[in-house]
């Protein structure tokens, strides 16, 4: 009860967002690491309870389930922890919660699929899950993302290990045939063939194109998307004489946006599916380690695009996919060319989002398509 009332407490104060140039001067050398000790020890309390009374509004069929329990398990005893750090060093403690949620991605998606055996696909509550889910995961990148830039702040023993972590101006061009010469191996492993590529670069001035962004999002990204175009070509392309055709990217910088273009000749998607690839709770299968695709090493594990879009838009961006079928996906990553309009895009916990759970399924306002041509002599009546 007593802790009811801390989440309570905490959970009335809006998560603060940092831009990226803060989380830079954080981390820099010499740091005020009191500042960011100052900062963190409100600021984590807050975006934990935040998310933690929001976990509470999803339906009591899926709450019930045991992995999501084990969920809110682990967030409880952090958030408990987080108020009792004086008996530990701080960074310990941070240390211990990471670990301690380094598996509630694939926990939440199983609890995802013991709804789904017990109640099967729900529309309603398929769109109930995304909406909490990207709240859900866009907190739990946050709260990485403070630990590790607190971790690197401090001169601890602990700093070695996190340098991969660090946010500074990488050449775009390196990221992106870093993530590439990733996928490529996978590809290669598993068809004995990959698709080449060819990169290009557009910037006005007549310099290279620089990004200041977490190197680790930015991988994860622009792997995800390689995996993807590269199966893509390949099955697609597996028995044909012409050869694979490349993947191609483009990295270009205006004045607002600093994007990212992979695009393949992988025969495309259809429109109608697009929606299902960032879906949740179709893209988690009932049973995944007896899916046969799923012993494809390039298949991930259903949720690496809408945790790759949470990346992009965590910080102002996107990433969005244009398919033409029959030929093949663009995917665009967007991020902001300036560090400074580079914000932390945060969920709160409030009015309007709690309204988001409460609505109930409503009749569909837009007309069902109808196999049988309309019978005239019926009538219309609803
Ligand atoms: C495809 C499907 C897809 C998803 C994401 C990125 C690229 C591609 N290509 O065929």
């Amino acid at each position: 009860l007593k802790n009811t009332k801390k989440i309570e407490y905490y959970s009335r104060f809006s998560p603060s967002p940092l831009s990226i140039k803060q989380f830079l001067e954080f981390g820099r050398d010499n740091a005020c690491e009191k500042t960011s000790f100052m900062f963190l020890r409100k600021e984590l309390p807050v975006r934990l309870a935040n998310t933690m009374r929001e976990v509470n509004l999803l339906p009591d069929n899926l709450l019930s389930q045991p992995s999501i329990k084990l969920v809110q398990k682990w967030y409880m005893q952090s958030f408990v922890e987080l108020l009792v750090w004086r008996t530990m060093f701080f960074l310990d403690i941070l240390f211990l919660i990471r670990n301690r949620h380094n598996d509630v991605v694939p926990t939440m998606a199983q609890g995802v699929i013991e709804y789904k055996e017990k109640f099967g696909f729900d529309p309603f509550i398929s769109s109930n899950i995304q909406y909490f889910l990207d709240r859900f995961y866009t907190n739990r990148i946050s709260f990485r993302m403070l630990i590790n830039q607190h971790s690197e702040s401090t001169h601890s023993d602990t700093h070695l290990q996190h340098v991969n972590t660090h946010k500074s101006a990488g050449r775009c061009l390196r990221y992106v045939d870093n993530a590439y010469e990733t996928a490529k191996m996978l590809c290669e492993q598993y068809y004995l063939a990959a698709p080449a590529l060819q990169i290009q670069e557009f910037n006005n001035k007549d310099k290279s194109i620089h990004a200041v962004y977490v190197p680790s999002h930015l991988f994860h990204m622009l792997f995800e998307l390689f995996k993807n175009s590269m199966r893509a070509s390949v099955e697609l392309h597996e028995d044909s004489k012409e050869g694979l055709p490349p993947v191609k990217a483009k990295v270009t910088l205006g004045k607002e946006d600093l994007s990212i273009k992979i695009s393949d000749r992988g025969g495309g998607v259809p429109l109608r599916k697009i929606d299902r690839l960032f879906n949740y709770m179709y893209s988690t299968a009932p049973t995944p380690s007896l899916e046969p695709s799923n012993t494809v090493p390039l298949a991930g594990f259903g949720y690496g695009l809408p945790i790759s879009r949470l990346y992009a838009r965590y910080f102002q961006g996107d990433l969005k996919l244009y398919s033409m079928e029959g030929v093949g996906t663009d995917a665009v990553i967007y991020l902001k060319a300036l560090s400074s309009e580079s914000f932390e895009r945060l969920p709160v916990f409030n009015k309007s989002a709690w309204r988001h759970y409460q609505t109930s399924p409503e009749a569909d306002d837009w007309s069902n398509p109808s196999k049988e041509p309309r019978d005239t002599s019926k009538s219309n009546y609803k």
